[in-house]
């Protein structure tokens, strides 16, 4: 197993020291947003994390290893490059084998975090049960993971690019909890409310950590949904951005978009429509998820 994952110093030092260590997912930074605000977000969010005397490790597949924290050098081309494959569950071996460069999404992230024993992730949104997935079938691997590997993933709930209501209910069947981070309503990512309770509500760090640690006590696989709303003041309009979302659904079908593009083409079309809105949303929520995180990993590290 070890031939194939690697440290950064930083990362390996933080463990040796006992620090909480946070995963970040490297799918965001590649197909979740443009350069060169994409590279700056992964860094300021890092740098978040530091502040709360925990350490960030960015994960993705370089050169036939999973790198669980990257240098400066290796953000900036996760940002840069046109040939990162967007890697999840089922193409991390093809991916290592071949020596390819992937990144990671929240499913591959998860499994990378797990094997390097890290127990809290942040990120933005997760994948989900897509609309028309009665016909398409089409559901993220990140659910699956979700119920599997055991690390607690802070995002700012599920998007209204995905049926939230069909998402909630496969996480139920899966035995996920959906835990509010002081809110009793799914936030929607760019919006506070969705319309949709989550499972539990908690309102601080420690909280979420007794609840996680709870778990993994009891030996259940799988981890649980931590969604943390948007702020206030960064949030998008519901019309606005709902009214946006129709439009690039249409755009996704006329196009015929499938698989694993599915998910990087409605982000794109939403920036473009929002002229650059759901862009500053997203980078402000992926920080406040950062904040959020970090004391939630300090936490949950007191527990160990
Ligand atoms: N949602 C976002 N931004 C993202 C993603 C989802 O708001 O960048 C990325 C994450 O990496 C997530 C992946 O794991 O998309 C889900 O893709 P799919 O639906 O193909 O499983
Ligand atoms: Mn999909």
């Amino acid at each position: 197993m070890k031939q194939y994952i690697e440290l950064s110093k930083e990362v390996q030092e933080g463990m040796d020291a006992g620090k909480a260590i946070v995963a970040l997912e490297s799918t965001i930074i590649s197909h979740g947003m443009p350069y060169p605000q994409n590279v700056q977000t992964a860094r300021e969010v890092e740098q978040i994390i530091r502040e709360y005397g925990a350490v960030p490790a960015t994960i993705a597949i370089i050169d036939g290893k999973i790198k669980i924290g990257l240098s400066d050098e290796e953000l900036e081309m996760f940002g840069n490059a046109d040939n990162v494959a967007k890697a999840s569950r089922r193409d991390i071996p093809y991916l290592i084998a071949t020596k390819k460069i992937g990144a990671t999404t929240v499913a591959a992230t998860m499994i990378a975090a797990e094997l390097a024993g890290i127990e809290l992730f942040v990120t933005g949104g997760i994948g989900g049960v897509h609309r028309g997935a009665e016909t398409t079938m089409d559901i993220s691997a990140d659910l699956e993971e979700l119920a599997t590997s055991k690390v607690g993933v802070v995002c700012a709930g599920a998007k209204s690019i995905l049926d939230i209501g069909l998402t909630l209910e496969f996480l139920e069947t899966k035995g996920v909890p959906v835990i509010g981070y002081g809110t009793d309503e799914l936030p929607a990512f760019f919006t506070r409310k969705s319309g949709f309770d989550v499972n539990f509500r908690q309102d601080t760090p420690a909280e979420v950590a007794a609840t996680l640690r709870t778990k993994w006590n009891l030996n259940m696989a799988g981890g649980a949904v931590i969604a943390n709303p948007i702020p206030e003041e960064d949030a998008l309009d519901h019309d606005f951005i709902t009214n946006i979302i129709h439009e690039a659904l249409k755009e996704a079908e006329e196009n015929n978009i499938q698989g694993k593009s599915v998910t990087p083409f409605l982000l794109g079309k939403v920036k473009e429509l929002t002229e650059g809105k759901s862009l500053v949303a997203n980078i402000a929520l992926v920080k406040h998820n950062a904040h959020i995180g970090a004391q939630i990993a300090v936490e949950l590290n007191k527990t160990k």
